[in-house]
């Protein structure tokens, strides 16, 4: 066979079609969802959840599409069909969601590193939408705060190099921080 039959050959199947024919391009490795327990291990809840599919998956995109504080996860597989969403159905608990607005860094102030304190736990987020196969998460810090209702400082570490250290945050809000400190509560 000549070097131009074999690919053709090879690309000649149409991906959308994989599932139907029976072929998968990842040998059925099938999707995962791993909860923190927040003491050091993760559970695993793929079966649970739903998300235990072989369908080759490409992207996930945490978005909250419900307006409720609380991130649901987009998936999209080569064979898998359409769009899989998952409704976020866990215990309503409260949160914090965070906009960057740079002014020396870039504007939406991708690749800023933030911290939040909040009644003895530690949440580190970087915010870095662009981690998924030919899609991107919305450019926001999402906070799962818990029980807590209030938060002790909220650090943020700008590329520019900026260090900013806020305090008596709202919760159940999201936020948008410009990079000289200044805050807004927005209207989603
Ligand atoms: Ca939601």
């Amino acid at each position: 066979m000549s070097e131009s039959s074999w690919w053709s050959a090879f690309w000649l199947g149409n991906p959308f079609q994989f599932s139907s024919a029976g072929e998968n391009l990842s040998s059925y490795e099938h999707n995962g969802v791993h909860l923190n327990d927040g003491d050091g291990e993760f559970i695993d809840m793929s079966f649970l959840t739903g998300a235990d599919s072989p369908g080759d998956g490409r992207s996930v995109v945490s978005c909250d599409i419900t307006g409720d504080g609380m991130p649901e996860l987009l998936v999209r597989q080569v064979g898998g069909g359409s769009l899989i969403v998952y409704e976020n159905r866990f215990p309503k608990a409260n949160w914090l969601r965070v906009s960057l607005r740079g002014t020396k860094s870039n504007r939406q102030g991708i690749g800023s590193k933030v911290v939040c304190e909040v009644e003895g736990r530690t949440i580190r987020r970087e915010l870095y939408p662009a981690t998924n196969f030919q899609s991107q998460s919305p450019a926001l810090v999402e906070l799962g705060l818990g029980d807590a209702k209030k938060i002790e400082t909220l650090k943020i570490s700008w590329p520019s190099g900026i260090e900013l250290e806020l305090d008596d945050l709202p919760i159940n809000s999201h936020i948008e921080i410009e990079e000289s400190g200044a805050f807004r509560i927005v209207n989603d």
